[in-house]
């Protein structure tokens, strides 16, 4: 967090207030307010929330009727997302996915977030997020009790130009529920210049203290 722009407790005048003119420092104040919504980091997910109601951006296998021998069953619900009305749900007999192209650049580090929720009983099942075709994240989630919206993160570097994400599981016939899905450059785009500029704002005032 950049602090620059709190005034002293009363008011007061501080003996060893920046060295700047005032007019300058409400410029470089306003100048890092622009700087921290540009460092802001952009999702690169379409439709993580599913709050279009849909697998929009999603690419989803085909759903199959419960009764058959290896049904899958993937949909959009309706009521107690994680955020906002809509999550997805996510249940197969077979290591099914979904997935999205992920518009990363080759050497850049991310982070995923997701949320996962377990409505019934899920005992033994693993679920599996791949990234770029590798495992980077596989593990045990449910239990013997219903596992309530709860969020997963995983550091991410995309070796290539282009990542392909993906989120499978072989939990019919329980579900898994999912929910804002998230992947954003860390640290975010600007975020360079915004501690460079910091660093600048500073020194005037590290001088006038020696
Ligand atoms: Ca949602």
């Amino acid at each position: 967090m950049v602090h620059c722009c709190s005034a002293d407790p009363g008011g007061a005048p501080r003996r060893d207030s920046y060295a700047l003119p005032a007019l300058f420092r409400l410029s470089a104040c306003a100048l890092l307010g622009v700087s921290v919504s540009a460092a802001s980091a952009q999702e690169l997910v379409v439709n993580g929330g599913f709050e279009t109601g849909t697998f929009a951006g999603w690419y989803v296998p085909p759903n199959g009727p419960p009764h058959l021998p290896n049904p899958a069953f993937f949909e959009v619900s309706f009521g107690a997302g994680h955020s906002g009305e809509r999550y997805a749900r996510l249940s197969s007999t077979l290591l099914q996915f979904i997935s999205q192209d992920i518009p990363t650049v080759a050497g850049t580090d991310y982070e995923l977030s997701f949320w996962l929720r377990v409505p019934g009983i899920l005992i033994g099942e693993v679920f599996t997020v791949r990234w770029e075709g590798e495992p980077v994240f596989q593990e045990f989630v449910g239990g013997i009790q219903p596992l309530p919206w709860t969020q997963f993160t995983v550091p991410l570097t995309a070796n290539i130009t282009g990542s392909f994400l993906e989120f499978g599981q072989t939990a019919f016939p329980g579900e898994y529920h999912i929910d804002d899905i998230s992947v954003v450059q860390v640290p975010a785009p600007g975020a360079g210049a915004l501690l460079g500029m910091a660093g600048l704002l500073a020194l005037p005032r590290k001088r006038h203290r020696q």
